[in-house]
């Protein structure tokens, strides 16, 4: 079967009931219930209009390539967060309501350790990203879907409709069940289903499309540099398919998954805090990888002042390397960068690439003013390998999901060594003038799901040693899975802490999982590391699952219409 299903001209999906999107829905029935009577109790007795939801996600190769344009393949899974939202609006005739201000207020389910905020309901309103609040996420889906309003030319009219002049407050309840920190995407499904309530209750209307890019651009303003995969999978996620998402512009193509596959999640237990930490990490790299874009333009020829407007890895790459060839692009690597780091002077004056704080407009964006008020040095030619190479995994694992023979996986260096954990002769290198020669390892012959397992072990270790984001704590639990029987596993996600995700047949997922627990886990129990009440979060099976939905809620009957 090939690539299918763009669906990103549709729109979320109406759920009429909770069996629509969900398989068991006696605890989601009891959860959804607990959502309206939180929503009705934080806000004196209002109901809930619309309830939508949004899950979180798990990257099944194709880390940190979003932010420079190439696709990657998640799937949206069965945990996610739900938003219930009302808006009152001003009595008629009322002078003094009419006059008053209008406000937006944020509760959660969890009261005690998501504490509520209440803000004015104004979409310039900044938000703060020096202190991090849960509700800094609802406020970028808020200030979101202003800003498309703003891009389709209907800022003005929507704002002077009668609708938006009569608001005087809404109110946001939330439930997530997507574990913080995890890299399963909780930060964007917060965004995404606060996003798609928020439009529901102001009686607007985006596509799919429009929706995953605009909570992709929205999600930056709680200071990341946010690339669009974990928004446009929680938006366009679908039951039993994985999807590749690809950017400029925005779509995502069915991937069918082998089905005597089973994927595996399990939580490092390594919290990775991604905005405090964004310029040390996620947004260093975002900083890295375009220092590379614009030293490797400069290689291939451009003028300086040109090569510095360059963004991605993959403009330059579909420019000069034999229009985007990967191969080509990984020997290019080589040539135009240096190995190891390069530090900023060696930037500005042997690169002659001048102020950096300039070429990354660090008057007007705060995120990478930090990274380059607290970071010396750069590293270019590891970041470039790796977002090549696994742009290349990503085309391969899905060719081989559709059904095409393996044929090369493109390797980190420690090939030889994986080879081992599951009992595999090294291959031979590719001939020795081949520019992939460093990186190239034929699966001619294999089976489909080893190569899909290889592709994702050498995933991990591109992030581990070229990549430099994933942590002890990732790389134990990597080794666990690998040690109890799974066919390959891999961060996913930013890295620095959160998940693994490892595959295995499915009929040994069973007994992996209860080795992994008593070899990872037990010991993480015993020092209160993890805890044992939340297990179930901890270390599971998940399946491709539906995406964005929207349901009603109607008080008399007491259900989700
Ligand atoms: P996490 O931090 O795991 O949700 C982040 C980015 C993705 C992608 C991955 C790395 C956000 C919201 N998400 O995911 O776009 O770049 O890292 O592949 O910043």
């Amino acid at each position: 079967m090939g690539a299918v299903g763009s669906k990103q001209h549709s729109r979320v999906p109406k759920a009429s009931k909770l069996s629509d999107v969900y398989d068991n829905d006696d605890s989601v029935a009891s959860r959804y219930n607990k959502l309206v009577s939180a929503f009705k109790s934080q806000f004196e007795g209002e109901k809930p209009k619309t309830i939508a939801r949004s899950p979180g996600r798990v990257n099944l190769i194709g880390e940190h390539i979003d932010y420079e344009g190439y696709s990657v393949l998640p799937m949206a899974i069965g945990l996610d967060v739900i938003v219930a939202v009302s808006v009152v609006m001003k009595e008629e005739g009322n002078v003094e309501e009419d006059e008053a201000k209008a406000t937006l207020s944020i509760a959660n389910v969890d009261g005690e350790k998501y504490t509520p905020k209440k803000f004015p309901f104004d979409h310039e309103q900044d938000v703060d990203v020096k202190s991090h609040h849960w509700t800094n996420y609802v406020l970028c889906g808020f200030k979101g879907i202003f800003d498309q309003l703003k891009k389709q030319n209907k800022l003005e009219s929507v704002l002077e409709s009668a609708f938006m002049k009569r608001v005087k407050k809404v109110m946001v309840m939330v439930d997530g069940k997507v574990p913080l920190g995890s890299g399963l995407s909780s930060s964007s499904a917060l965004n995404c289903a606060v996003t798609v309530a928020l439009m529901d209750a102001f009686e607007l209307s985006f596509t799919k499309g429009e929706l995953s890019e605009l909570t992709c651009l929205s999600e930056r303003y709680s200071g990341t540099q946010s690339g669009g995969m974990d928004q446009a999978i929680s938006i366009m996620g679908e039951k039993d398919l994985a999807k590749r998402i690809d950017f400029n512009p925005i779509g995502a193509m069915d991937v069918p998954l082998p089905t005597n596959l089973t994927f595996l999640i399990g939580n490092s237990c390594a919290v990775s805090k991604k905005a405090e930490s964004a310029h040390k990490h996620y947004n260093l790299r975002v900083v890295e990888c375009r220092l590379a874009a614009i030293l490797m333009a400069k290689h291939y020829g451009e003028d300086i002042e040109k090569a510095k407007t360059r963004v991605t890895l993959r403009e330059v790459a579909d420019l000069y390397c034999n229009k985007g060839d990967l191969w080509t692009a990984l020997g290019a690597v080589r040539k135009a960068l240096n190995e190891g780091s390069y530090t900023k002077k060696q930037l500005e004056i042997d690169e002659g690439l001048g102020d950096l704080r300039k070429i990354f407009d660090c008057e007007n964006n705060e995120a990478f003013n930090v990274v380059l008020q607290k970071n010396d040095t750069f590293k270019l030619r590891d970041r470039a390998r790796h977002v090549f190479s696994e742009a290349r995994r990503v085309h391969e694992f899905q060719k081989i999901c559709e059904g095409q023979s393996p044929r090369y996986a493109v390797s980190g260096p420690i090939y030889e060594q994986w080879c081992k954990v599951i009992g595999l002769e090294p291959d031979v290198g590719v001939a020795s003038d081949d520019p992939t020669k460093d990186f190239g390892h034929p699966m001619y012959g294999m089976g489909k799901e080893d190569a899909l397992a290889k592709l994702m072990h050498l995933s991990h270790e591109s992030c581990k040693t070229q990549y430099e984001c994933s942590c002890d704590e990732l790389d134990e639990l990597v080794d666990a899975f690998m040690s109890a029987g799974a066919l390959g596993a891999r961060l996913t996600g930013a890295g620095w802490g959160g998940c693994v995700v490892a595959v295995c047949e499915s009929d040994i997922a069973e007994e992996i999982l209860a080795d992994v627990r008593k070899s990872f886990y037990e010991k993480r129990f015993q020092s209160g590391v993890a805890n044992i009440a939340n297990e179930t979060n901890l270390l599971f099976k998940t399946a491709p699952s539906a995406g964005a939905a929207i349901s009603h809620y109607d008080d008399e009957k007491g259900v989700i219409v």
